[in-house]
């Protein structure tokens, strides 16, 4: 089978890279951050700070907001989680700088504000987090549903987070390991992946883990 170079010339850099593929209806959604160079985040010619889909043949699909392109949401800083609940509300968790850390309630063709806004600032056409961390850090990675709420891994904050979209209550819900690099909720299981030995954490001999926790 001959190999397909489905998208190139993603910007990359030493950090704020994104990273997360997921597929959600027979469709490829991939965050990436903003390599860098914060302005890309607002241009939409520029892959970066996107959250971008495509077909799994890799060509456009047809509900793109934008002509030609493969971008889906923009004005995002370093997107790292994605998840959608049952009934197919899309959201992403994204590093903010040095606290602000976000979860955004994904829709097609959105600006997400970076880096023109942070927190709650927005301006008519950007759209703010439905919750962001304030002065705390979580450097949220990956985001994970079960049911109708979001579980997502903390690095900086070394949890697990439980996070209720109806009330907007955020708690943490596994602590302990250490940094937190990935969650996937399945068949009422929770599956975490601790990232300790990822050069900024402390591991123990048995680092890193992958835990199975048992959901409600
Ligand atoms: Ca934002």
């Amino acid at each position: 089978m001959k190999k397909k170079n489905f998208l190139l010339g993603i910007p990359g850099a030493p950090t704020h890279n994104g990273g997360r593929l997921a597929i959600f209806e027979d469709e490829l959604y991939v965050t990436t951050g903003d390599a860098e160079e914060p302005q890309s985040s607002q241009d939409v010619e520029n892959l970066a700070g996107k959250i971008l889909k495509m077909n799994l043949d890799g060509t456009f699909a047809d509900d793109m907001p934008m002509e030609d392109s493969y971008v889906w949401s923009y004005g995002h800083r370093n997107p790292q989680g994605l998840a959608w609940l049952e009934d197919g509300t899309m959201y992403s968790s994204e590093h903010g700088q040095t606290a602000l850390d976000e979860i955004n309630l994904i829709e097609p063709g959105e600006n997400y504000g970076w880096p023109d806004y942070e927190g709650d600032e927005t301006s008519d056409d950007t759209v703010a987090p439905v919750i962001h961390s304030g002065d705390n850090t979580w450097a949220p990675s990956g985001l994970t549903a079960h049911e109708d709420v979001l579980y997502m891994a903390g690095l900086r904050g070394e949890a697990v987070y439980h996070f209720d979209p109806d009330s907007e209550q955020l708690e943490a819900f596994v602590e302990d390991y250490g940094r937190i690099r990935d969650v996937l909720a399945d068949d009422n299981k929770l599956y975490i992946l601790t990232n300790n030995t990822d050069g900024r954490g402390n591991p123990d001999d048995t680092d890193d883990k992958l835990l199975e926790v048992e959901l409600e």
